[in-house]
């Protein structure tokens, strides 16, 4: 990856759930060192804080938790992603990932206004497709994709310039898909790469693949990287834990691929909850898995433990 200028901006949305505490994760990130990581990779680091949600009126809905908070950070995050783009590239540091909502419409506008085909890689154990509708649990932050792909109604959420088309994302780490989600993502297009076929040919090939596809096209790449992607042995700091999950080897693996394809534009860190950390390690995991999407070399590879 050439030297980048990154635009780190902290998101400490923590409504897209009911369990709390990934509101200290931009802090987190910052205490385990990432803008340090980033400037000994070459790159130059702005840390513009963090984005606020302009002002919201809470009308208490019977099944959506925090709906109009989310709404407003979606919001923000599309104005202040879009702006950050025009700098350089954007690192969202959450915060639980229905700021996905706001960085990929951010991501969408920034697409639409340089005439590029925008790529969304969903690093993560839950396909977090489900609508306002066919949710359950009335957790927003298991709805961005759904959003972001024009799939259902999202009444009062900011208009997207065109849905997300499905054939350009890829969701990697599955093991955790409601019956819902399920059924709606067979019909649709998305990569999905489950742990089985993670287990059966390697995460390197299904990756490589959605990475030629985008490069064929001179794709934008977002990814987008939950915590519980990683195995909750080696990140145990995340509300939803689910078992089986991708290894540090994998994590690295994929961050470097990332790297060497060269087609990062934008990346998001979420569902960090410092508050179920151990001593930090997974945020010096996540902060590890960063610098390694933009260029930290295996050789380089830290030798603190997680
Ligand atoms: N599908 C479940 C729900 O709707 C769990 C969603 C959990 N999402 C995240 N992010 N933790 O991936 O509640
Ligand atoms: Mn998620
Ligand atoms: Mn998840
Ligand atoms: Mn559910």
């Amino acid at each position: 990856m050439k030297p980048q200028h990154c635009i780190l901006q902290g998101a400490p949305l923590d409504c897209g759930k009911t369990n709390r505490g990934c509101i200290m994760g931009p802090d987190a990130y910052r205490t385990a060192g990432l803008e340090e990581a980033l400037v000994s990779l070459g790159h130059t680091v702005t840390d513009i804080g963090n984005v606020t949600p302009r002002a919201f009126d809470e009308t208490p809905h019977p099944k959506l938790h925090r709906l109009s908070e989310t709404i407003a950070w979606t919001q923000a995050l599309a104005d202040t992603t879009e702006e950050s783009f025009a700098k350089g590239m954007p690192i969202t540091m959450g915060g639980d990932h229905a700021l996905a909502a706001g960085t990929v419409l951010g991501a969408m506008r920034h697409a639409a206004a340089v005439n590029r085909p925008l790529f969304v890689l969903w690093l993560d154990a839950h396909s977090d497709f489900h609508t306002l509708e066919s949710t359950d649990s009335g957790n927003l932050h298991g709805t961005p994709v759904a959003y972001f792909t024009g799939r259902g109604d999202f009444p009062n959420w900011p208009a997207l310039p065109a849905p997300l088309p499905f054939e350009n994302m890829a969701m990697i780490g599955l093991r955790s898909v409601d019956p819902a989600e399920r059924a709606a993502l067979q019909e649709t297009a998305i990569t999905r790469v489950d742990m089985r076929q993670i287990d059966e040919t390697g995460i390197a090939q299904p990756l490589g693949a959605f990475l030629e596809r985008v490069a064929a096209v001179n794709g934008m790449l977002h990814v987008s990287l939950d915590v519980d992607f990683l195995d909750p042995a080696a990140a145990p700091a995340v509300g939803t834990t689910v078992p089986g999950g991708a290894t540090v080897r994998e994590g690295h693996l994929v961050m470097e691929m990332i790297n060497d394809s060269e087609l990062l534009t934008s990346l998001d860190l979420v569902e960090l909850n410092p508050y179920m950390d151990e001593r930090g390690r997974t945020a010096r995991l996540m902060v590890d898995l960063a610098a390694s999407a933009l260029g930290r070399n295996v050789f380089d590879r830290p030798t603190r433990a997680y």
